[in-house]
């Protein structure tokens, strides 16, 4: 039992502000974010950070179909549904997915070799792959609101488009299309989310769960960061102190 469980549920208000107020440990403020937005990042920093985050864009559409499995609620789904067709996209929409290859290419990155997965870190992966793992074994509420880190996400997108045009001329600006996308895709998901999380849980206890999950979740986030500072900043990437070759598991399920 968390020591909370004899307090006092927080209201609806206050909980939203508990979960709001997390954004303060959001990836925007790791260091490689940092040196994304002010401009400091290399050409192949950038390739970096993009070719690993290829991963976790992929595995997001299979994170949402998880819980969808998990729910038994046809209104959710109905609504829940369209995060898969964002990313997988549809007659007459490219999708997520077809956009950050775009975005890979704009940095300078073949589509082959994006989707090769060659560049994936295993840190990247393992952090990606507890995400799936977890949304594919918790209750499908629960998954749901691990998505709500995307309340902060709208700042982080604007924060690309308004600086790395200006820092990083060399990127072809079509690349930028997946993060415009977001901007209303994310607002539209965290309503859903944040509705659902609300009215979810009620208890202080669960409150506290809550937090402990949007924290699982920023933990992910800053932790596939940290693994590409290790290669792309520390000049550390896996095994490099006995091959200099690229040495990674393409992943076994
Ligand atoms: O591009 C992102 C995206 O499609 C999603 C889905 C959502 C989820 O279901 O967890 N989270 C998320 C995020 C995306 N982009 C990240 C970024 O920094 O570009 C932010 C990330 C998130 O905040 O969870």
């Amino acid at each position: 039992m968390s020591e909370h469980c004899d307090q006092a549920a927080m209201s609806r208000e206050e909980f939203e502000a508990a979960l709001r107020a997390k954004g303060d440990l959001y990836h925007i403020h790791h260091p490689f974010h940092i040196a994304m937005y002010e401009g400091t990042c290399t050409p192949e920093q950038i390739r970096g950070w993009v070719a690993n985050r290829f991963y976790y864009q992929i595995m997001i559409p299979v994170k949402d179909a998880a819980i969808m499995a998990n729910c038994p609620d046809r209104d959710v789904r109905r609504q829940w549904i369209q995060r898969v067709l964002d990313h997988d996209g549809y007659d007459g929409a490219e999708g997520g997915i077809e956009a950050w290859l775009r975005l890979g290419e704009a940095v300078g990155l073949t589509r082959e070799e994006i989707i090769s997965q060659e560049h994936v870190l295993p840190g990247v992966r393992f952090a990606v792959d507890a995400y799936v793992n977890f949304a594919r074994r918790a209750n499908w509420k629960e998954a749901a609101s691990s998505s709500l880190t995307e309340l902060f996400a709208p700042t982080i997108h604007q924060s690309r488009l308004k600086t790395w045009p200006e820092h990083y001329p060399w990127i072809d600006a079509n690349g930028y299309q997946y993060f415009r996308n977001r901007l209303t895709e994310a607002r539209r998901d965290v309503e859903h989310g944040l509705q659902i999380t609300l009215d979810h849980y009620k208890t202080r206890e669960q409150q506290e769960r809550m937090l402990e999950i949007l924290q699982f979740k920023l933990d992910i986030l800053w932790s596939m960061l940290d693994a590409m500072t290790m290669a792309y900043e520390l000049n550390r990437p896996p095994y490099h102190t006995v091959t200099d070759q690229k040495v990674y598991h393409r992943g076994l399920f």
